[in-house]
């Protein structure tokens, strides 16, 4: 028998400085798999999870189309189209490395320009190592100031991979339903 289709299906986008965890992430979630080398492609690669969110009591099963860049694109127009027609993103950082942190802004503002309404979790990542130097206070910041999801993970170890699919996927499915 044909499995169900699903009632959602929607678009996410991994954004955020090169090298900060955004593949990893996704292969963790989509594959449970880690540092295994991937070949260097060009242009976007799409992965597709099937998942079934609790939905307010209800069990909805959606569809996460998750986009992600390889390399990281310099002309600012090409970022923006990647983007287009995404209900949700998340934007990550390495919390090793303050700069990546610093950068959060741009891709935030240029994440809005394009989804106004999309739901944005700014992910912390690299939380298993031991030279940590962006405190969780600096994220709780980000979190309060543009009212986004906040969460701090480890694609390593796999801490919180899939809490930040499962809730960034609920609220973008609530947003969806109040359309
Ligand atoms: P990107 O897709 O954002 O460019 P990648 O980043 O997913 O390619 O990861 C960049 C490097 O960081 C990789 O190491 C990867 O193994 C490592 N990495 C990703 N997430 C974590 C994590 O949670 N913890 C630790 N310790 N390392 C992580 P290499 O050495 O292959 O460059
Ligand atoms: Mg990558």
């Amino acid at each position: 028998m044909p499995e169900e289709s699903p009632e959602f299906m929607l678009k996410m986008v991994a954004l955020g400085d090169g090298a900060t965890g955004k593949t990893s992430c996704i292969m963790r979630y989509t594959e449970d798999r880690f540092g295994e080398s991937y070949k260097a492609t060009i242009g976007t690669d799409i992965a597709l999870k099937n998942v079934t969110l609790n939905v307010k009591g209800r069990e909805i099963k959606t569809q996460i189309v998750l986009w992600d860049l390889a390399g990281q694109p310099t002309y600012k127009d090409l970022r923006q189209r990647y983007m287009v027609g995404s209900s949700m993103a998340f934007i990550v950082f390495d919390v090793t490395r303050p700069p990546t942190f610093l950068s959060l802004d741009m891709w935030y503002s240029s994440f809005r320009i394009a989804c106004p309404r999309a739901i944005v979790a700014v992910v912390a990542n690299k939380i298993d190592r031991s030279d940590r130097r962006v405190p969780t206070e600096a994220g709780k910041m980000l979190q309060e100031w543009w009212n986004v999801m906040y969460i701090e993970t480890s694609a390593k170890d796999g801490t919180n991979i899939d809490k930040l699919f499962t809730d960034v996927a609920t609220k973008a499915v609530l947003n969806e339903m109040a359309k």
